[in-house]
C-alpha cells in the first residue's frame, strides 16, 4: 500500500494538472492531494485565485486518481503533512526541483516533468485577450 502525496493550488484546473495527478497515482495505490489554502497561494502566488479552497477542493475530490484531499495551510508544514499522512512517495512537478530534497529522509521524493505550454496564468491571458477582443 504505497500512499503517494502531492501538493498544490490547482487553480483552473487543467490538462497539466490532470496529467501530474494521474502519473503520481501510478507510483503508489493511494493518491492524497494537499490542496494550498486561498491564505496560502495569495502568500505563494501574490494574488488570490480564481476558485476559491472549497471549489478547487470538489474538483480535485471529485478525479478517480484521487482519494483523499485536504487542505495545505503552510509550506512550511510540510514535513508534518508527509508524517501525518504517512507519505512513502512525495511528488511534484520539477519546477519545484530539489525544493523538497530535505524530506528524503523521511519519503521518496520524485519530480515529474511538467505538461509543458499550459498554466493556469496563461489561460487567464488568453481568456483576458479574447475579452478585450470582443469589446
Ligand atoms: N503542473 C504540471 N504541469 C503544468 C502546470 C502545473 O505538471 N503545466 C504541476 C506543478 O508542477 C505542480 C502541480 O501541477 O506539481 C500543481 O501546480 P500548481 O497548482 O501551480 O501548484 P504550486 O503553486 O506549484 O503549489 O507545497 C507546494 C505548493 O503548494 C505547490
Amino acid at each position: 500500500m504505497k500512499k503517494v502525496i502531492t501538493f498544490g493550488t490547482f487553480d483552473v484546473f487543467h490538462i497539466g494538472h490532470l496529467f501530474l495527478l494521474k502519473r503520481a497515482k501510478q507510483l503508489g495505490s493511494q493518491l492524497i492531494v494537499g490542496i494550498s489554502s486561498d491564505t496560502l497561494n495569495l502568500k505563494k502566488k501574490n494574488k488570490h485565485p480564481i476558485y476559491c479552497q472549497d471549489e478547487r477542493l470538489a474538483i480535485i475530490r471529485s478525479l478517480k486518481c484521487v482519494d483523499e484531499v485536504f487542505i495545505e495551510e503552510s509550506l512550511e508544514m510540510k514535513r508534518n503533512y508527509l508524517i501525518n499522512n504517512k507519505a512513502d512517495i512525495l511528488v511534484m512537478g520539477d519546477d519545484w526541483t530539489g525544493k523538497f530534497d530535505e524530506f528524503n529522509d523521511i519519503c521518496r521524493v520524485i519530480y515529474l516533468e511538467r505538461t509543458p505550454s499550459i498554466s493556469t496564468t496563461s489561460i487567464i491571458e488568453v481568456i483576458k485577450m479574447k475579452k478585450i477582443s470582443f469589446l
